[in-house]
């Protein structure tokens, strides 16, 4: 990216408005690594409870952002005592620090943020890796591990990887049956779900102005998928009208690039020209047409998660269905992402609607998106409006789940088979939503908190294990080989395990359960010997949500390295901040030489990796050359064993 700061004139981009605008003393546009200055933090329950206690053992008496927000939204089940037990800790954590505090049942942390607190030209980082949903409002939103939540609420930079700005000029506009998640399903088969590590996508052209600022978060939203840092588009009239109707009208800033600003590529997108698409299984980068999928019988059909839950996307599922029955043999459920949305629905006629089709009407929650609910029966089709399809999130291994828009949902609700929607009116951008916030609790003493109010931990909250410092000389085995596009899922599994997430000795038994069961009990045979664990992996290691657990339950198991053909970015991150090493073979080739249970052993790294970006591994097969570039930050990190043990 050139080089550019508000102080001089050159021509500017958003992303460059909003970087140079948040950058950090001593660091630069042109760095390796970008640090720059926080304003606003959410967290979720699954990935809270860990940003929290490592808040805490930071000592710092208060947030100091602008504004942090803790969300319950995924683990709402409640079987057991855990879920809840991570609630009242969160909610007291919340009372403590000056953290703004959602109660469950309030909706789905991104969709939330968007409606109440998402600020243009602002920075946001979040605790899951859909937080760029943002994008859809001119924030540059971030996806990142907990651990690095904790520092940006205690004050700290975020450092970003030098970012390459790509521009996707949007002419035209959507035909009616076709919207912003077949425009998501059209990036992500233009770029695929790899090779986008770096990359910011700023969207802009014409057609920005014909989508709405929901549309606009559908598509960065789903950024996500393309592993990408962000998305973010401009802030215009269609922004302010959005936030005036939530009462919201001195958060509107106006933000975009200027004429002449500069980008690292460009790619032109008709939205005339994009039809119907569903991402096949099991990869939200498989792109089809639904037309090739007409007349495919459907089990299930899912509409919600935070990438299709507004109010304009159930409305319009609303229309399609008004005065008709959903299939005898397909189970329909609706997740709403608000009680804002639900509260609309319920005003218009909506919800009598869609309850009168025959859908169930679920909790404002994550619930079926990471498979904590409504898991497909054997080998079912599910349609579903999320955002991830990888095998067995949706806690039944051999189904096939589909990623479709709410349109095409609907059509295949009432059919019972892929099917498309033939048209549908385009729902009209509400002058005024209904605003409750009651269930955001402690606004009141937001970035100040309660001095001498108790945390509450229950049985289900244990300590975070510390890391190591890197040792000079060490022997380690290799535990698993794995393919390529290994995601979160496959390391760390949600669903059913979720409940977990804040006790580590005991999520750590799940590690690549469904890839390998004895990986926990090999690991512990290993360290128990005195040996280390290390992780062989294809491309795209780490693909997927920016759950820390997937580094920090394998630094529990011992494992101290990952070397990978390549290696996502909030991943590779998460694996840094727990002092494993995350390699990436010199030579893709040498991916053959390495084997399940060789022993191989790494001397000299502490200066290797001071002054080198190369080492050499010793292994059976003579010696491998390994690739580990480090900023100064991450090399610190690394030799004091993980950010814990860096501070
Ligand atoms: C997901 O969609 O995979 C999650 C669950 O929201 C994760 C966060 C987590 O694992 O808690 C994410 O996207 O980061
Ligand atoms: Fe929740 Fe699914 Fe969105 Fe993750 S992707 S935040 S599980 S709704």
């Amino acid at each position: 990216m050139k080089k550019c700061s508000l102080k001089n004139s050159c021509k500017m981009n958003v992303v460059e408005k909003i970087l140079s605008s948040h950058i950090v003393k001593g660091s630069s546009l042109d760095d390796v690594e970008v640090a720059i200055k926080i304003d606003q933090t959410l967290t979720q329950d699954a990935t809270g409870t860990m940003a929290y206690l490592q808040f805490e053992s930071m000592g710092v008496s208060k947030v100091k952002t602008q504004l942090s927000v803790s969300y319950v939204d995924h683990n709402t089940v409640q079987i057991g005592f855990e879920n809840s037990d991570d609630h009242d800790f969160l909610s007291s954590v919340a009372k403590k620090y000056g953290i703004i505090y959602s109660k469950a049942g309030n909706g789905i942390c991104h969709q939330l943020h968007l409606e109440r607190f998402g600020k243009p030209g602002t920075t946001l980082l979040g605790s899951d890796s859909h937080t760029p949903t943002g994008g859809g409002i001119g924030q540059i939103a971030i996806g990142a591990g907990g651990i690095d939540i904790a520092v940006a609420m205690a004050g700290g930079a975020f450092n970003i990887p030098r970012p390459k700005v790509r521009a996707i000029v949007l002419k035209g506009a959507l035909g009616s049956g076709v919207s912003a998640k077949d425009v998501a399903l059209k990036v992500l088969e233009k770029f695929g779900t790899k090779g986008n590590v770096g990359w910011i996508f700023e969207y802009s052209g014409p057609g920005v102005a014909t989508l709405d600022v929901p549309s606009r978060a559908t598509i960065a939203n789903m950024g996500a998928e393309l592993g990408v840092t962000t998305s973010v588009f401009p802030s215009d009239s269609v922004t302010k009208q959005f936030l005036v109707a939530q009462g919201r009208a001195k958060d509107f800033t106006l933000l975009k690039a200027d004429a002449g600003a500069k980008y690292d590529d460009v790619w032109e997108l008709d939205l005339s020209k994009i039809e119907p698409l569903a991402a096949a299984p099991h990869s939200p980068g498989n792109i089809v047409t639904v037309k090739s999928m007409k007349g495919v019988k459907v089990n299930q059909i899912m509409i919600g998660s935070c990438t299709n839950s507004s109010y304009r996307d159930i409305r319009t599922v609303a229309m399609l269905l008004k005065g008709n029955h959903v299939a005898d043999d397909v189970e329909v459920g609706i997740a709403c992402g608000s009680r804002q949305v639900v509260s609309m629905l319920a005003k218009d006629g909506s919800l009598e609607i869609l309850v009168k089709a025959g859908c169930r009407i679920l909790e404002n929650a994550c619930g079926f998106c990471i498979g904590a609910h409504m898991s497909p029966s054997t080998g079912a089709v599910s349609l579903r409006t999320s955002n991830r399809n990888f095998e067995g999130r949706s806690g039944t291994k051999d189904a096939k789940v589909y990623l479709v828009s709410p349109e095409t949902a609907a059509a295949s609700a009432l059919t019972g088979e892929f099917s498309l929607c033939k048209s549908v009116k385009n729902v009209p951008r509400p002058k005024k939503f209904p605003i409750d916030d009651s269930m955001f609790l402690y606004s009141a003493t937001a970035g100040k908190g309660i001095k001498g109010a108790k945390i509450v931990r229950g049985p289900n909250i244990a300590q975070v294990p510390k890391g190591e410092k890197l040792r000079d000389d060490f022997s380690a085995i290799v535990t698993i080989k794995t393919g390529d596009k290994i995601t979160t899922d496959h390391i760390m599994p949600a669903g059913a395990r979720l409940k977990f997430r804040s006790n580590i000795p005991q999520y750590s038994k799940y590690v690549f359960e469904s890839v390998e069961p004895t990986f926990h009990d090999m690991c512990l045979a290993n360290k128990e010997k005195g040996l280390f664990n290390v992780i062989v992996a294809g491309e795209s290691y780490g693909q997927g949500s920016s759950r820390e657990h997937a580094a920090l339950c394998p630094m529990y198991l011992g494992v101290k390295a990952v070397i990978a053909k390549s290696i996502e970015r909030i991943h590779r991150a998460n694996l840094i901040n727990f002092g494993i090493l995350p390699f990436v073979f010199k030579n893709p080739a040498d991916y053959e030489k390495l084997k399940f249970g060789q022993k191989l052993r790494f001397r000299g790294l502490p200066s290797d990796i001071i002054s080198s970006s190369l080492t050499n591994v010793e292994t059976p097969a003579g010696l491998i050359e390994l690739e580990l570039k480090l900023s100064d930050r991450e090399k610190k990190i690394i030799l004091s064993g993980g950010l814990l043990a860096s501070l």
